[in-house]
This record gives C-alpha cells, structure tokens and sequence, in this order.
C-alpha cells in the first residue's frame, strides 16, 4: 500500500476505495481487511477494534482483534510496549474496545496468516465479562440480539444484505425507475386482510402497511415505472421459518407493463442483486458457506412451469394434491430442490390469489400472476402479477368476496381516470438473504427479528 502526502502535508497510507478507513492519528487508520495483505509485511500499522479473543502466558498476551472487515492476531510482548499499556492488555476481555500499533508479520498460524506485533495498546472501553459465550440456546441468544449482532456471521449477513439492496438501487437507478415513498400507516389492505396490525390513530383505527402495492399503482400515473423499499407488517400467527411480523418489503410497479414483462424485470432485477452481492461479499458468503460462484451462474431467463404442469409434476411425485390445492414449503422444496436457477410459477387459479390481478384470458380459471421459487428447495421469494384494469370487474370479484367497493376508496379511482395495463411485484428481502446466506431461520436474515413471540430487544 503507497504511502502518499495528503492535502494537509500529513504523511499517511493512500485511502483504498471502498472500504473502511480512517484518517485518525495523522496516518489512515486501516481496516483490519486492508492489513492482512504481503504488501504490508514489515510496515507500521495501526487498526481499532474489538477484541475477539484473548489469552496470555507470562510476558505475552495473543489477542485477536475484530472490526467491521475481519479478525486479526495481535501478539502483546512485555517489553514491546509500555508498562501500563500490558497491564492493559492481559485485562482486555472479550469485547473491550481497543486501539493497537504495531508492525506486521507472517505467521502462518494465525487466521489470515499474518499477526500484528504490538508496540501500543491502547484499551478504549473495558468490557464487562461478555455474557455470550460458545454454546448459548437460540433463545439467549435472541434476548441478547443487541449483543449477538457482533458476531462474525452476523455481520456478514448485513453487509450481504447490503449488498443485495446497493444491487437493486442500482439496476432500479439504471433502468429509469423512481424511488418512492408511500406511506407505512394506511387504511387499506392489499393482502389477507386477517393479518393486519391495528394501530390507534388518534381517535381512528388505522393499520400497519402490509404492502405498498396500491400507493405504487397510483404512482405510475405519474412517474410510470415506480419502486420502493418499505418494512411490511403481517399479524400472521405461524411460527415457520420463513415468516416474519416485519420484514423488508421491495417492491415495483410500471406501466405499459405485461406480466410477461414483469417476468423480465424480476429476472433481470434479482440477477443484478445477487451478481453484486457475489462481487461486494465474497468473503462473507464464503464464511457463510455459500460459494459465491452458484450465485454468479444465474442468469435470465428463468425456468417457468404453468401451476397445473407443477400440480402434475407434484402428483407425479406421490404428493396429495389437486387442482386448487396451495403450495406451501413441501410443496414448493419439492419442486426446486433439483434446482439451481429460480422457477416461476405461472397462472394460479383465482381461488388462491387476491382479487386485483389480471383474468388470463387463455384459461379465464386463472390470473395473469406468478411467484418465484429459489432453486436448492428454498421457495418464494417474489410475488407479483399483471393488474386487473376493469373497474366492473374489480367490483364484481369484490362482490364475490362479499366486500364493498367501499373498504377500497381511492384505489377504485385509479380505474376510473386513464386506466393503463400495468404490473408490479414484491420481493421479501430476509427470504431473499435467508436463501442466499444458507440461514436455517429468517429471523437470521434481520438484526431485530419480530415474531408471534417477540418484540424483544
Ligand atoms: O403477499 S405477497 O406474496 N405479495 C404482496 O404483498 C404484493 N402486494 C406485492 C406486490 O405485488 N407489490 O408478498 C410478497 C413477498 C413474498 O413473496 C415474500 O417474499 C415476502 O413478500 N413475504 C414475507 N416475508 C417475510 N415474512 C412474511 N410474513 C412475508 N409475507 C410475504
């Protein structure tokens, strides 16, 4: 790494793109990934972070130091650094934040292969004996999920999650879509209106969104091709792994859009985010045991299977389905676990979905809709449909459902002033992260999951 004089005519290293650093003690404070390199073999460095592990053994204390980037050794002589800074150094349990100077070496059995010889330490916070050790119950480890969130896998998790969305915001950026706002308090309910969280709204009752679906559809007559990321609130009582009370909602909807086209996107979308995640990650989803390169050998177009082929496919292979029947996590791991590119599947009978997608006229039992599978028996991560743009249509199939246009106010206007065909789609971001990071549990996929049975910390 180049030393270079900076405007202020300090001396420091050249501040590498994109990773984190810091211009702290008039040279650039390195991050822990950017040490760890041949080049900077024999150099001064200087890193700030959390100790990770720590043992001592006479006139020496092994430490291993973590920040955002990685682990580093860091090996503590006596009579290397200042008395009361090794005095320091054998207190500093796990956790203590930690400034450290030193030189680097090779050490093939340190993790990464190099160790940092301290010439300083210098101890910042003094952590409290850490009340997370090797082997906790998950639940402990959820009551302290304000601690736990520090944890290697954890982080790499977030910065994978990141990555996925910096992904989309660029694909959405370069495609010409608007970024948009809709709001999260609501009195509308695009999906199962069961699942809705009621909120006190001064002297009203108003819920939490479950979707932004609608305020999308009203934002095309404006600026056509439209996205937004929102929290999405389901009150839905089922403790699976694949649910969550709040979860990160990506959505889109565009006008002029056909559902084959709204394929397109989903294809094109989802490509970019995991390209970019495969790119900006690697490392993480290696420490997560996914190989980045499964995620780079997808690429559109996706496989698409008509519902009626998969209720074939499934019978076929011994499930008790029939037409009508819908598919639930058997269902759907049966029909990707062979898999390693996404599978849409099209066409779902009426009965199944809500009442505003789009009659498919070549089979007028079912909608112009898909959901899309990830492969390795994942299951849904996107739902997303061609609209119904018939407003006698709408009010019938209400009508059916025993509703009144009434529930629906202002959405019925959208059909009733330069009605266009149009098509959107949701993306559940922690089913898209619980996939991609090999999670057993989407509360992994969020820092602060809430479920039935926690809203804690
Ligand atoms: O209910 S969806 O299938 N569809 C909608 O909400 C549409 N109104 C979206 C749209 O067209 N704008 O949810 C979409 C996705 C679904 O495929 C999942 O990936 C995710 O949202 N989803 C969830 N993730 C986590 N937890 C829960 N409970 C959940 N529900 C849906």
């Amino acid at each position: 790494m180049a030393l270079h004089v900076t405007p202020d005519g300090l001396t420091g290293h050249e501040r590498p793109k994109g990773l984190y650093s810091h211009w702290v003690f008039r040279i650039w404070m390195l991050a822990i990934r950017q040490v760890l390199s041949q080049d900077m073999v024999g150099k001064a460095v200087q890193v700030r972070g959390w100790i990770y592990r720590t043992r001592s053994s006479g006139g020496i204390v092994f430490s291993v130091l973590r920040d955002s980037t990685g682990i580093v050794q860091v090996t503590v002589k006596k009579d290397s650094v200042p008395e009361a800074e090794f005095e320091s150094a054998t207190k500093a349990g796990i956790e203590s934040s930690v400034m450290i100077e030193g030189t680097l070496a090779e050490d093939k059995r340190a993790p990464g292969g190099f160790e940092i010889r301290a010439s300083r330490f210098q101890l910042v916070g003094l952590a409290e004996p850490f009340p997370i050790t090797e082997y906790q119950s998950t639940e402990l480890l959820l009551d302290l999920r304000h601690l736990w969130i520090r944890s290697r896998e954890q982080t790499a998790v977030m910065k994978t999650k990141a990555a996925l969305l910096r992904g989309a915001r660029e694909w959405f950026y370069e495609n010409g879509y608007t970024e948009v706002t809709p709001p999260i308090i609501t009195g509308v309910a695009p999906e199962d209106s069961t699942q809705l969280f009621q909120v006190k709204y001064f002297d009203r009752i108003a819920y939490l969104s479950q979707s932004a679906q609608f305020y999308l559809e009203s934002l095309i007559f404006s600026c056509e091709k439209v996205w937004s990321l929102t929290p999405s609130f389901r009150a839905e009582k089922s403790r699976t792994p694949r649910h969550l009370a709040e979860f990160w909602h990506l959505e889109m909807e565009a006008a002029w859009l056909t559902n084959e086209e709204n394929m397109g996107v989903q294809e094109q979308l989802l490509t970019a985010m995991l390209h970019n995640a495969a790119d900006e990650c690697a490392d993480e989803l290696k420490m997560l045991k996914r190989d980045p390169a499964t995620l780079k050998k997808i690429e559109p177009p996706f496989d698409r299977m008509k519902y009626a082929e998969a209720m074939d496919y499934l019978q076929g292979k011994g499930l008790n389905v029939m037409w009508g029947s819908d598919l639930g996590a058997v269902e759907e791991r049966e029909l990707t676990k062979d898999r390693d590119i996404p599978l849409f599947i099209v066409n779902y009978p009426k009965e199944l979905k809500p009442f505003y997608m789009k009659e498919n006229q070549d089979d007028p039992r079912t909608y112009k809709n898909t959901d899309l599978l990830a492969p390795e028996g994942f299951g849904e991560i996107i739902g997303g449909s061609e609209r119904e743009t018939d407003h006698k249509l709408i009010l019938e199939r209400l009508a059916e459902k025993g509703e009144g246009p009434e529930n629906y106010g202002w959405y019925m206007d959208l059909r009733k002033y330069g009605s266009v065909p149009h098509s959107g789609f949701g993306m559940g971001m922690e089913r898209i992260v619980t996939w991609v990071c090999k999670l057993d549990h989407i509360r992994d996929a969020i820092a602060y999951p809430r479920t039935v049975a926690r809203v804690y910390p």
